[in-house]
């Protein structure tokens, strides 16, 4: 389908890196397109393939490569409406994103989750249980492992847990998971997706290309997937935490601790217990609900589910205790990059808490994460381009007690003064961390590093 092709890549971070790799060894001509003007681009081409035709186009677009290539495939986090983009579809040439590419290839099934929050562990959940029974699993998306690193080692056996982000989901075209899932909808990129009715429209594209006889699992609780229920081609299962519903995936209500229950076709099937688990937090409830429907529709038995749901611990950067240092104790929520993630934070919080906040400006608003403090949060700690305007909203709710700072660094040494034993210190941003960081992954580590220098 591509051999012989001239293809141009835009974004040379993983993503465009891993569908060079794909297309380097299927055969195709390349060059990777990048805003940045200074990248090792040595160090990029030892990444591919021996032998792979590839070239670099670095700087400001030139829209005369739009004539020169036959199509553009396009990393996620490059919008639709950059000049790269535009050139393309200006001339009628074909525009795919990453995920698109690496499905055409892909054989097997695909579990595809995509929501606001919740998608990595439920994600990685998934996979965990789908590897304890299938012999062929691989885990890739916006979890960090792009899908055209594995799109083409994979056989008919195999399945696929593909965590998707709405950046994904707005070049993908016949995308086609065997089963979907959409955990929730609360407000995130806007200053991307512009409102809340596009942003919730790309979210459900991932049903797009699914049959009626395949399967989308959807979150009952949350009003906007609840009402994706009557719009999707495929049959739509709910899970809920809150309601006995009687088709679907429940949290039941016992004498002992309430039971992760399935209820397909008038069978009820116990899973395991919320005493059994290992993840903290009632929002990992629902996670856990919807990737045991995941599983179950995947094919997967029960007492395999059962066993994976029960072994499995919180993933890196998810509100993950990092360690105790002078009877503080430290936790990384890096992954916390908009309000509603901050806010299953802070609630998870027992103690008397300093809170690190702030970074990527994305447009979100503050208010209600700053009302979810709850009395708990001690002391506030601003870093990064919305320092200035979470300072203003906490101060219009009548928080005060706030230190802006440069860096986390920074922040961290006026968290260590502020913190007393007995207290926590919590990074949960509720903002992206570009700017100051590559990814949440690198702030989450930079954290835990800092967390360690206490201790010398
Ligand atoms: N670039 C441009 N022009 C632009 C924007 C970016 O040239 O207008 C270049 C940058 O200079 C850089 C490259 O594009 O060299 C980066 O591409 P990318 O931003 O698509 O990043 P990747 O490294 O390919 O990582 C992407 C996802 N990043 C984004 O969606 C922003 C990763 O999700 C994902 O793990 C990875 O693909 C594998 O699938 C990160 C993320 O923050 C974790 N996702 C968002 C979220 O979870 O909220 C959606």
């Amino acid at each position: 389908m591509y051999e012989g092709k001239k293809i141009l890549i835009a974004g040379a971070g993983i993503s465009g890196i891993g569908a060079a790799g794909l297309l380097g060894r299927a055969g195709c001509k390349l060059a990777i397109y990048d805003g940045k003007e200074d990248l090792d681009t040595g160090a990029l081409r030892a990444q591919m393939p021996a032998g792979t035709e590839l070239t670099f186009e670095l700087g400001a677009f030139r829209d005369q490569l739009a004539e020169e290539y036959d199509m553009l495939v396009m990393s996620p986090g490059i919008p639709l409406d950059t000049p790269i983009a535009r050139a393309f579809i200006e001339r009628g040439r074909p525009v795919i994103g990453e995920i698109e590419l690496a499905a055409s290839f892909a054989k097997g099934r695909i579990a595809a989750i995509t929501g606001t929050n919740g998608k990595t562990t439920t994600t990685a959940l998934v996979g965990q249980i789908l590897e304890s029974y299938y012999p062929s699993v691989y885990v890739v998306g916006n979890i960090g492992i792009p899908f055209t690193q594995v799109a083409d080692q994979t056989g008919e056996d195999s399945v696929i847990a593909a965590e998707i982000s709405s950046f994904q989901l707005e070049t993908a075209i016949d995308f086609h998971p065997h089963v979907s899932a959409v955990l929730n909808v609360t407000p995130d990129h806007l200053d991307r997706h512009k409102t809340m009715e596009n942003y919730a429209k790309i979210k459900m594209s991932i049903t797009k290309n699914q049959r009626a006889d395949e399967v989308v699992v959807l979150n009952y609780d949350d009003p906007v997937t609840r009402a994706m229920a009557g719009k999707t081609p495929a049959r739509a299962v709910m899970f809920s935490r809150k309601e006995a519903l009687p088709e679907g995936i429940i949290l039941k209500d016992t004498e002992a601790a309430p039971v992760f229950v399935i209820r397909d076709q008038g069978k009820e099937i116990p899973v395991c217990s919320t005493d059994e688990i290992r993840l903290l937090g009632s929002h990992n409830h629902e996670n856990i609900l919807a990737a045991i429907g995941i599983a179950w529709y995947m094919g997967v038995p029960a007492d395999y589910i059962r066993k994976a749901v029960m072994d499995f611990k919180a993933v890196e950067h998810r509100i993950e205790y990092v360690d105790t240092v002078d009877g503080v104790e430290y936790y990384n929520d890096s992954k916390g990059t908009n309000p509603d993630a901050a806010i299953k934070g802070i609630r998870a919080m027992v103690r008397p808490t300093v809170l690190l906040g702030g970074g990527y400006d994305k447009q979100s608003t503050y208010d209600e994460w700053i009302e979810a403090f709850d009395g708990k949060v001690k002391c506030l700690i601003l870093m990064g381009a919305t320092a200035g305007a979470i300072g203003k909203t906490a101060a219009a709710h009548g928080f005060r007690n706030i230190i802006y700072a440069d860096s986390l660094e920074e922040a961290m040494e006026a968290a260590r003064k502020e913190a007393v034993p007995g207290d926590a210190v919590l990074l949960s941003p509720a903002c992206a961390s570009w700017g100051m960081f590559r990814n949440y992954e690198v702030r989450g580590r930079r954290f835990k590093e800092i967390v360690e220098s206490f201790k010398e």
